[in-house]
């Protein structure tokens, strides 16, 4: 093959985001759009990891990912890198990609130092909605600050991109297919999208007793793809190693628009495992399963329920923490310590702090824990966003969290499965909370708001932080019976291990009763802007652990809302999502 040089004009708008760059398929679908971003990100990394390296391509299958292969592939050729690894038709889990960077040897010995995951998670895929691409280190987790403002900078100045006049690799077949270049061999390796992952769950994971679980009599479970790419793991994991019934199996054929729905597990979005477990409203006569979970487009989210019960995912990673060294083999030597972002409610801090275990609290995005794991520092992290995971890879991972949650249903049913009663996912949770209180959460999102507006709304939150006293004069004005906020800030972050800072995380206000209030702009959508509020309030007393959150919280609600005017600067009187 032959290598030319493209020349091409910079665009404006490349700032990777919270995890990558996101934009609608039009603006992907310009001419060179993509091909700078992948040229910038090449003039980024260091020359043994472009020149003669292998570099995994694939991702959650949505519409545009078939061409971008092709496109990225042909580049990487140009750039002189000796190999493409693909997931078969192109489909590859964001944890999975990071399996496969740490874990695969390929046919011929080799091991990858990068990928391009071609996802935008949990935003709507199809010819008018998103794409994105980001790209990940050979730590197998996402390029941090410094990288991405590297590419963001080259994307400033690119004058040419390189690539190669390859013909159309066939992606659908497993197998090596080698070219021939002026510089030497480049191959591009298609294998299945499951096996490596699959093994490494095997490592982790006590499959043995997973298998009695599921295959209890007392014991239904219930898994939803959102027609997302957690569906080609699905069927591997759940029905064939684990022996759960096909039936089981929700939106499992992943689809390039996936379904047309939003594959965002949350109870807005999962509309059908939502009423299949008895929490939506329609009032069914069939009994929910036991045990139900969704992952997101790129099947790096979770979302855990029980029969008629929703677990918050704050909850979820302290309930996990808690449990790993009993249930889970591969933490049965203990935990490292433990991390979770700023706006993640406070429970996984209580467990650190009953069990002795170093914490950590990090800025919002799954780059920061990096890191901590790299550094041996951090075994399980979480998100208050449906995102949990461990330190066995570099991205938080959907079926890792089904798995970890069904070891500790197998562990505290270990004799109740001949008789007895079942201990549910609900009882977990309540036990929990009478150990360790319970914090009450809920995140309120306003999506695709004025971009202006909600930079306004930001600014003015930012400038009332300067005198408390003006603050506490508002609080009590909306609601008299909060406590008081004694301390406000935008949240900074500073790397323990790199030293590296990170500024304007988030605008916290902090309450003498430990109540928090949290506002965010979301750095993963592509049109407008998303305000995220998050709000918490730790309830100590075991007799008061059992409310319903949307009441226990109203109050700080109503301050939240009323400190941040949020209705004038946005004009909404609702949120576009309530978790
Ligand atoms: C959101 C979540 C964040 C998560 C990120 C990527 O970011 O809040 O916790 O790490 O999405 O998840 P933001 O900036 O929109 O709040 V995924 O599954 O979209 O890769
Ligand atoms: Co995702």
């Amino acid at each position: 093959f032959n290598v030319s040089r493209v020349e091409t004009t910079p665009f404006g708008d490349q700032k990777p985001g919270t995890s990558g760059l996101r934009k609608k398929v039009k603006v992907f679908k310009q001419p060179n759009y993509l091909q700078n971003f992948v040229q910038s990100t090449f003039n980024a990394l260091t020359p043994q990891n472009v020149r003669g390296a292998t570099l995994v391509v694939s991702g959650d299958g949505r519409y545009f990912s078939t061409d971008a292969i092709q496109i990225i592939t042909k580049m990487a050729a140009g750039n002189g890198l000796r190999r493409v690894w693909v997931g078969q038709n192109g489909l590859l889990s964001t944890p999975a990609v990071s399996a496969v960077i740490r874990e695969r040897v390929g046919v011929d010995g080799s091991k990858a130092t990068g990928a391009f995951i071609l996802t935008a998670s949990h935003n709507p895929g199809g010819p008018n909605e998103d794409f994105g691409i980001k790209y990940n280190m050979e730590n197998g987790g996402p390029a941090p600050e410094g990288i991405t403002d590297k590419i963001y900078e080259n994307t400033k100045t690119i004058k040419e991109y390189l690539t190669a006049d390859l013909p159309d690799v066939d992606i659908t077949a497993i197998g090596v297919t080698s070219y021939c270049g002026s510089e030497g061999q480049f191959d591009v390796e298609v294998f299945d999208s499951a096996s490596d992952y699959v093994k490494l769950m095997k490592s982790i994971f006590d499959f043995e007793s997973i298998r009695k679980l599921l295959s209890s009599p007392k014991f239904t479970f219930c898994y939803d793809a959102l027609h997302g790419v957690g569906g080609a793991y699905a069927k591997r994991i759940f029905v064939e190693e684990l022996g759960a019934q096909e039936s089981s199996l929700l939106n499992c054929v992943p689809k390039e628009d996936f379904g047309g729905g939003h594959p965002d597990p949350n109870l807005t979005y999962a509309k059908e495992l939502v009423a299949r477990m008895g929490l939506g409203k329609s009032n069914s006569e069939v009994e929910p399963p036991e045990f139900g979970a969704a992952s997101d487009g790129d099947a790096d989210r979770n979302m855990i329920l029980g029969k008629r019960f929703f677990v918050t995912p704050s909850d979820s990673v302290a309930i996990i923490a808690a449990n790993a060294v009993e249930a889970i083999p591969y933490f049965s030597a203990g935990l490292k310590g433990v991390a979770r972002s700023m706006p993640t409610s406070a429970a996984l801090d209580v467990v650190a702090k009953n069990l002795n275990l170093k914490f950590f609290e990090v800025p919002t995005g799954w780059k920061f824990f990096g890191n901590l794991m790299d550094a041996g520092l951090c075994s399980v992290c979480g998100e208050e966003s449906f995102g949990t995971g461990s330190d066995h890879i570099r991205e938080k991972d959907g079926i890792w969290a089904v798995l970890a949650w069904l070891s500790i249903l197998a562990c505290k049913n270990r004799e109740n499965l001949g008789g007895g009663k079942l201990v549910t996912v609900e009882d977990i949770v309540h036990n929990h909370w009478a150990t360790y209180g319970r914090h009450y959460y809920t995140r309120y999102d306003y999506e695709n708001v004025d971009a202006g507006a909600a930079k306004e709304l930001m600014a003015c939150l930012v400038k009332l932080q300067s005198s408390l006293t003006e603050v506490n004069e508002i609080v009590s004005g909306i609601q008299s019976d909060v406590s008081k906020v004694v301390h406000a800030d935008e949240f900074e972050y500073k790397d323990p291990v790199d030293g590296s800072i990170s500024k304007h995380q988030g605008i916290r206000y902090l309450f003498e009763d430990g109540s928090r209030l949290v506002f965010r702009l979301s750095g993963t959508g592509s049109e407008g802007a998303t305000i995220r509020l998050y709000i918490e309030q730790y309830e100590k007393d075991p007799s008061k652990t059992g409310r319903d959150s949307q009441d226990a919280l109203a109050p700080l609600v109503a301050v939240a809302l009323g400190l941040s005017k949020m209705q004038e600067f946005t004009g909404r009187s609702a949120p576009t999502v309530i978790t």
